[in-house]
């Protein structure tokens, strides 16, 4: 008997990084995953790496329209939602001085209405089921303030706050809500960034030394994920090698 054995879960931000990691890790315990991705096609080769009756679909979690098909989809091929474990996010690295109003929209789109559209629609599945667990993609740069992404600091604040609230609002129908807060990992998508020059800072910070990878992230979420941490809600917990304590 696998952890998540008869579990469906959707895990957005699916085709690479740290959501990659989350779906196969999840998928390999037993998951039914709908990997969910911009990138359709990313989402797709994930879910073929975990096989079974797990499938890809591409997905822009800032439209509304699109998250319905997702959630249509789930329900089609699995029958029920379970888990919605919410990774997709925007990670830019712009200097303060180049911040546009444009830029700062481009980010809360996907960061927070993607993640408001998200939680709205799997909560309203899962209330139905009598069971859920959400997890959140915080970040600690929102305790360590992280230079060139104010707008991006500002939306995971917004995860922060709003994984809490949703705790709340959902604790009568035992779904539990919490986030992780990774420090910067080295995925496909920070190496697209000068956030990739950030290592040596921020290993000069972490209690444990290292360079933080996808799969170090992955534990605490099929924790928080799991049956078993039904009286752990509206938590966010830090996953950064000791570099921020709250
Ligand atoms: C400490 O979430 O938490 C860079 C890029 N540095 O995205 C992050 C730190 C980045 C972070 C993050």
């Amino acid at each position: 008997m696998k952890r998540f054995d008869g579990r469906v879960a959707i895990v957005t931000g699916a085709a690479q990084g740290i959501g990659k990691a989350v779906a196969l890790r999840l998928g390999q315990e037993g998951a039914l995953v709908v990997a969910a991705d911009i990138n359709g096609k990313g989402a797709e080769a994930t879910a073929r790496e975990i096989g079974g009756k797990s499938f890809g679909i591409a997905t822009d979690i800032g439209d509304p329209a699109s998250v319905t098909a997702l959630h249509k989809a789930a329900i089609d091929k699995g029958g029920k939602l379970d888990i919605t474990v919410n990774v997709a996010a925007i990670v830019p690295f712009v200097a303060w001085d180049a911040l546009t109003f444009e830029e700062w929209r481009r980010i809360m789109r996907v960061n927070v209405d993607g993640l408001f559209l998200m939680c709205r629609a799997s909560s309203d599945l899962m209330r139905k089921g009598g069971y859920g667990r959400i997890v959140n993609f915080c970040s600690n740069s929102i305790f360590a303030g992280t230079p060139n992404m104010a707008h991006y600091v500002a939306s995971k604040g917004a995860v922060l706050t709003f994984t809490r609230a949703l705790a709340t609002e959902l604790g009568g129908y035992k779904i539990t809500v919490n986030s992780i807060a990774p420090g910067l990992t080295d995925t496909e998508g920070v190496q697209k960034t000068d956030h990739k020059n950030a290592f040596e800072f921020v290993e000069m910070l972490q209690a444990i030394k290292g360079r933080g990878t996808p799969d170090d992230i992955v534990p605490a979420v099929a924790f928080l994920a799991s049956e078993e941490a039904h009286w752990v809600t509206g938590q966010c917990l830090a996953v950064d090698a000791g570099m921020v304590r709250w």
